[in-house]
């Protein structure tokens, strides 16, 4: 077991932690009016679950589940126990008790591709709209995913897949509008293609109607269980269903996908490629509470906070932790440690306290004894990087920059860097 005291961080943490503390409370009073003030306001008799925590010294003191200690009692010391024992059991964990069950089949699935252009973005790009269509049991939903591939190449392109949780100009086929959060231009002129689906279309991001997508049109029996997936769940499967797509489209190399979400796309995109081990490589930006972030640090944004202000995100059982997170089977380390033996880079912000990035970057830390039973090179250091400091020629990657939640230009140029590491080296 991994024991874990505030009062054990590093000499630059705390420093750090000393030095922000004004921003600290800017944010801390920012948040909880603009995030939690409807918590404060019902509950009356509010527990310290509900309380945002910005102090390093309020963290409770913890113990992490160990991710290579198997339920048996078995301690995993090689690949061989850890793909046969270990990683199914911590798969069935997030399953059952956070994310929800994935339904494993459908009855069948067409792709067409609605718009095409040859010479798009001045004849660098070629790209292609395609509309997937998922039928299952008389039912059906469609959702358009975008393309563009790098026109000047020897061989099927690497792509970077974005799930897009903004607004759906960010990701526009036309380049009319131009976004920072899916630098186009940038990534085919980098060799790399870039592709979008917009989470919306699957699932809507709603607690009213998050169901009206793939849950009630082709997985109705998702709705009726305590286990059963919502909309994280719902945008994770998308992203399989592109990359089923990606495998039939011979400009695409297959094996050279790499998926990207900011925020709760952030937390799809981790907990997609945990499922779908076809991903190749995950890029998760300021991902936060049930992204990156440990959990029993109940820093920022604890398990109670995003259950009630997200409560289509998760499964229903998640809501049984509450208010008892040191119960809770699994923490968010063991998600990234389902990633191994793959690349894995997340990011966060200075002022985004809310997704705790020390506890974003520990959970790296804490899911590398898996990375090391795959002999895979990890320059971790041990403590947290300092600002603008990129982590790159590693298979786990990271970067704590100045600047706020979001996914931008400085978090792409830093993916390429680590796609050209762990794609071409
Ligand atoms: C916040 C939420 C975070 C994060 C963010 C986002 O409101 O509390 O967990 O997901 O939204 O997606 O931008």
């Amino acid at each position: 077991m991994l024991r874990i005291n505030s009062l054990e961080l590093s000499t630059r943490m705390r420093k750090f932690a000393r030095t922000s503390r004004l921003t600290h409370l800017l944010v801390c009073v920012l948040l909880a009016s603009c995030y939690s003030g409807s918590l404060h306001a019902q509950n009356a008799d509010t527990t310290r679950a509900d309380i945002v925590n910005y102090d390093e010294s309020a963290v409770p003191t913890y113990t992490l589940p160990d991710v290579l200690l198997a339920t048996e009692g078995e301690t995993i010391k090689n690949i061989k126990s850890w793909k046969k024992k270990r990683r199914p059991e911590v798969l069935a964990l997030f399953e059952e008790h956070v994310y929800g069950t994935t339904p494993d089949s459908f009855d069948s699935v067409r792709y067409v591709v609605s718009n095409e252009n040859a010479d798009a973005m001045d004849g660098k790009a070629h790209l292609k709209e395609v509309h997937i269509t998922v039928w299952n049991n008389g039912n059906s939903v469609s959702f358009p995913l975008v393309l563009f591939i790098p026109t000047k190449r020897t061989k099927p392109a690497s792509v970077f897949l974005l799930i897009n949780n903004r607004e759906k100009t960010n990701t526009d086929p036309t380049r009319t509008v131009k976004s920072t959060f899916w630098p186009a231009e940038r990534i085919i002129d980098s060799g790399y293609a870039i592709a979008a689906f917009h989470n919306g279309d699957v699932a809507p991001d709603s607690q009213e109607s998050y169901q009206d997508g793939i849950l009630n049109q082709l997985f109705p029996d998702e709705l009726d269980k305590d286990n059963g997936m919502k909309a994280i769940g719902a945008w994770a499967w998308a992203a399989s269903r592109v990359m089923d797509y990606f495998e039939t489209d011979k400009d695409i190399d297959p094996d050279k996908v790499a998926l990207v979400g900011h925020s709760r796309g952030g937390k799809t995109a981790l907990w997609a490629a945990a499922q779908d081990q076809r991903f190749a490589m995950v890029l998760s930006s300021c991902s936060g509470s049930t992204g990156a972030a440990l959990a029993r640090r109940q820093y920022g944004e604890t398990v109670s906070m995003i259950n009630k202000q997200f409560p289509h995100w998760f499964n229903d059982n998640y809501k049984k932790y509450n208010h008892d997170v040191p119960s809770l089977p699994v923490d968010q380390h063991m998600l990234i440690s389902l990633i191994a033996p793959r690349p894995v880079y997340t990011t966060n912000a200075m002022e985004d306290r809310w997704a705790d990035p020390y506890g974003s970057f520990l959970s790296l830390v804490h899911a590398k004894p898996v990375y090391d039973l795959y002999r895979r090179e990890v320059a971790l250091p041990q403590d947290m990087p300092e600002i603008n400091t990129p982590i790159i020629n590693s298979a786990m990657g990271y970067h704590f920059r100045e600047g706020k939640h979001d996914l931008n230009v400085y978090d792409w140029t830093n993916f390429i860097r680590f796609a050209d590491f762990n794609f071409k080296q």
